[in-house]
């Protein structure tokens, strides 16, 4: 065996131990308990600065222009509600363009979330998505028999649960949430409303026809659901950089923006059953095309 090999495979055990020292009976039922769990340091930096580093690369490649004039700034007709639900559906920060399409912010801080698909289509992020540490949680913590995976690259968000967005019927998403820098309250840590996994989501997030294009569009189900979600009890989840937090698909969570000038990134997995007797919704928005079906995660634990 080749000597980084060696050195990779001794890393990683490293990486396997401090999970399954923290990965004790009275966590798996606080995440019953609670809806989340906290795992702190389970990446060590090296792990982290590729992740890092690879993404860096992956923003450099982005035609930010051709990204833009896909935007409504290119109609000069186009109503501030307009601009709003484009920045809400979009990848791009909030505050990364001005009102006529320019850049403010520097590349490498312009985009919110980057990617669906990243964990099959890129190496780096592929081991990390399928290693032996995400396989010990899929299987030992949330009980998934055929997980179905999916995978983005975020920061800030409002309040929400992930079983509004990747649909299945019954409803079985749960997220893998892996901080590529500390996290605190300054910086826009996660917060989260424990046990409200107990409660469904309030809407959902469905494939529609765009009335006018004729296109494939999104929009959520009911449009102004019947009860707001309450943050009361939120407690933030601060977290180490290389930290993971395990999401049910019910629990309630958000972020902040992160006004300071430390970055915080996180790198998400979203995980649904995929085993026969659970249904894949047609109207889900995340359809993965026949030649790029779901790939199998093997139980070999
Ligand atoms: O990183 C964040 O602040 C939010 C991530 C999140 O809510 C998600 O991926 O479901």
């Amino acid at each position: 065996m080749k000597k980084s090999a060696i050195r990779e495979q001794s890393i990683m055990s490293i990486i396997e131990i401090q999970l399954m020292k923290q990965l004790t009976p009275q966590k798996i039922a606080q995440y019953k308990q609670d809806g989340y769990a906290v795992f702190q340091e389970i990446y060590d930096e090296d792990s982290i600065n590729e992740v890092k580093n690879r993404m860096r690369e992956i923003v450099e490649t982005i035609d930010v222009n051709k990204e833009r004039d896909i935007a409504v700034f290119s109609a000069d007709d186009a109503t501030q509600q307009q601009r709003d639900e484009y920045f809400l559906n979009s990848a791009w920060q909030k505050d990364a363009l001005d009102n006529d399409g320019n850049l403010i912010v520097p590349k490498q801080e312009a985009f919110n979330k980057v990617g669906h698909n990243m964990h099959d289509l890129d190496p780096v992020f592929e081991k990390l998505s399928y290693s032996k540490v995400s396989r010990t949680l899929l299987f030992k913590l949330m009980e998934f028999k055929q997980p179905l995976i999916n995978s983005r690259i975020g920061g800030e968000v409002d309040a929400h649960k992930d079983n509004s967005f990747l649909l299945t019927t019954p409803l079985t998403c749960q997220g893998i949430w892996l901080g590529l820098d500390s996290a605190s309250k300054d910086n826009g840590c996660l917060w989260g409303v424990p046990g409200s996994h107990r409660e469904k989501p309030f809407n959902y997030l469905r494939q529609a026809i765009n009335e006018k294009t004729g296109g494939k569009t999104t929009h959520m189900v009911p449009k102004v659901p019947e009860k707001q979600y309450s943050i009361e009890g939120a407690v933030p989840l601060e977290t180490s950089a290389g930290a993971i937090v395990v999401l049910h698909g019910n629990f309630l969570h958000f972020s902040h923006k992160n006004t300071s000038n430390i970055q915080r990134h996180a790198y998400t997995l979203h995980i649904v059953e995929g085993s026969p007797e659970i249904k894949y919704d047609e109207d889900n928005w995340i359809q993965r095309p026949a030649d790029m079906p779901f790939k199998r995660v093997e139980n070999d634990l």
